[in-house]
């Protein structure tokens, strides 16, 4: 059987039980450098074989380089390994890279976006163990132990947020509050009723709950003293602003649908970059032009292995993700490999109220309603909360109808942008040949918001 399974929580119990310092399972987190790796290319040789087996893209793409399984005999041959990107998701949509039998899976996870955008990804049960034990790893590491109130305001359902946090916590046996987003008057009458202490949400509402309950003078009634923040990108003015308001420690943790979920990486007490889980997923830094493995230190897109996931498997995911990885000491004492919070992306994807959103879909939206394709999409963020505006240019006939036909076509446009993102977007229809023309490349996208300045 793949992966460390259920012999690292029985580590953790024996290990919670005696007060043995800040992890969830150290023999795990705590490794030498030489035993992760020694892991590592245990794993990786297995789940080579496994998706060969298994998964014909994998297959035909090895077969196309003259590559066999046994020519990967560990991490030192991993860059032979073509690459997988989130294209390949689509066109294997949806049982296309299943590597079990369906009847073997539990669980899908989706993100959010249309047939073709959306990665559906599949979990059988020691999956969704070793997930939870990643995401158990993270709430200790923010100090959490199994006296602790867990607060889970990530969105449940296809989002991975909410289970993977609330599985996380069940793991440490922690009261868990499955809150789920949205209805903040109930969030903060549970916080403040059962005294959560951590709580686990996107950034941009944990800033939102921190200004409400500071707003209602509540702030001496909540006993939180940790939060667990991630799945969009935020500043370390925004964490000094939630730490201050709040009192309590932010920490960041990363991950993404395709690789599990939340806990992919995780921020431990120094605050400083994030630890990959090494014994679950192998990290790589690349250039995102050639290709070429960058070393520790310098800037690239991560990709990631997963090397003990069973149902859905990616070896090489480039997740267009910029990050740095740094093997350097860390004073909390893990081992693993640490990343730098997403520094930017290698594509076009912007991150809206937690939700993914290509400006392609929006493009497509347009075009098919008849719009010329000059349009410009303004991102800002107002009081921690994301606004997107869509500015689209009318054709000189559009221009000509009267103002409620005008609006009414506004109001048109926002429900089918809502149907194609799941989000609203605020339309604003104006007149023909207003929006700047570019030499070059068009400037679709204008982000205010200024999240990559770390
Ligand atoms: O956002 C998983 C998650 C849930 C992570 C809860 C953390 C907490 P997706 O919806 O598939 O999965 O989106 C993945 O979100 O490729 C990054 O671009 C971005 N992202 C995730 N975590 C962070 C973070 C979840 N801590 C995409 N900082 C990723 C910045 C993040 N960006």
């Amino acid at each position: 059987e793949i992966g460390s399974g259920l012999v690292g929580s029985e580590m953790c119990i024996r290990d919670r039980d005696t007060n043995m310092g800040n992890y969830f399972q150290p023999e795990i987190e705590c490794a030498s450098q030489d035993q992760i790796r020694a892991w590592q290319d245990e794993r990786l040789v297995k789940q080579v074989r496994h998706v060969y087996d298994n998964v014909e893209m994998y297959r035909k793409r090895m077969d196309e380089k003259g590559l066999k399984p046994e020519d990967i005999k560990g991490v030192e041959n991993l860059h032979k390994l073509p690459f997988i990107t989130k294209d390949d998701l689509r066109d294997e949509y949806p049982y296309g890279l299943l590597a079990m039998p369906l009847s073997d899976c539990v669980r899908i996870q989706s993100t959010s976006g249309t047939t073709g955008r959306r990665v559906v990804a599949f979990y059988t049960q020691h999956d969704i163990d070793l997930w939870e034990e990643c995401c158990a790893r993270a709430i200790v590491a923010a100090g959490g132990t199994k006296d602790d109130v867990v607060h889970v305001s990530y969105g449940f359902g296809l989002f991975t947020g909410g289970a993977g946090l609330n599985g996380g916590s069940h793991r440490l046996g922690s009261l868990t509050l499955p809150m789920s987003s949205g209805n903040t008057d109930r969030q903060i009458q549970f916080m403040t009723d059962l005294g959560s202490t951590i709580l686990c949400c996107t950034p941009s509402y944990a800033a939102y709950l921190a200004e409400t309950i500071i707003e209602r003078g509540l702030r001496d009634k909540i006993k939180l003293k940790a939060g667990i923040f991630g799945a969009e990108a935020w500043t370390e003015e925004m964490r000094h602003d939630i730490e201050k308001k709040l009192g309590i420690k932010a920490y960041d943790i990363y991950g993404l649908t395709e690789i599990s979920g939340p806990g992919v990486s995780f921020e431990c007490e120094e605050q400083a970059g994030m630890h990959v889980n090494e014994d679950h997923f192998i990290a790589e830094v690349i250039n995102p032009v050639t290709g070429e493995v960058l070393p520790d230190g310098e800037k690239g897109e991560l990709v990631f292995t997963s090397i003990t996931k069973e149902a859905f498997p990616l070896l090489r995911y480039r997740t267009r993700d910029i990050g740095i990885l740094s093997h350097k000491k860390c004073s909390c004492g893990r081992t693993h490999v640490k990343m730098t919070k997403p520094l930017g992306r290698s594509d076009d994807m912007l991150i809206i109220k937690g939700v993914n959103v290509f400006p392609s879909q929006i493009e497509t939206v347009l075009l098919n309603k008849g719009y010329p394709a000059n349009y410009q999409i303004i991102v800002t963020r107002v009081n921690n909360s994301d606004n997107l505006e869509v500015r689209v240019e009318m054709t000189p006939e559009m221009f000509s109808d009267s103002i409620s036909e005008i609006s009414g076509r506004e109001k048109q446009l926002v429900s089918a942008l809502k149907a194609m993102l799941g989000i609203y977007a605020d339309v604003k229809l104006v007149a023909p040949k207003t929006i700047a023309r570019s030499e070059g490349k068009a400037v679709r996208v204008i982000d205010k918001r200024n999240l990559y300045q770390a």
